[in-house]
């Protein structure tokens, strides 16, 4: 009987686990953004590329403060901190090229396709 308790608890737990597991599964699936490191003072990698429709998440592990700008002003992510993100949709194809305002020669493209 006490081989049986411990099978049952073992069973409600790994019923646990798999309910905690599948709750948490669509939300990490939401996340399809693709990943910019700031570090160092580069963007990292320096060219993504993504399809149509796709997003991408900027995210500063830098202590100094960097933005995401467009040089073509579509998008600017303001003034990022240390571990600040920013996200960006694009919908459509095309090349956007982009720098930080506050270090010129930080520079990056996302190829869109
Ligand atoms: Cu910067």
């Amino acid at each position: 009987m006490k081989k049986f308790g411990l099978f049952v608890m073992t069973l409600v737990s790994s019923m646990f686990l798999t309910a905690v597991f599948g709750f948490s599964a669509p939300v990490a699936a939401e996340d399809s953004a693709v990943l910019v490191t700031i570090e160092g003072s580069s963007f990292s990698p320096e060219v993504v590329t993504i399809k149509a429709g796709g997003e991408v998440v900027w995210k500063n592990k830098d202590a100094a403060t960097h933005t995401v700008t467009a040089d073509d002003g579509s998008f600017d992510s303001g003034a990022l901190s240390q571990g600040d993100e920013f996200r960006q949709k694009f919908p459509s194809a095309g090349a956007i090229t982009y720098s930080c305002d506050n270090h010129a020669w930080m520079k990056g493209k996302i190829e869109v396709r």
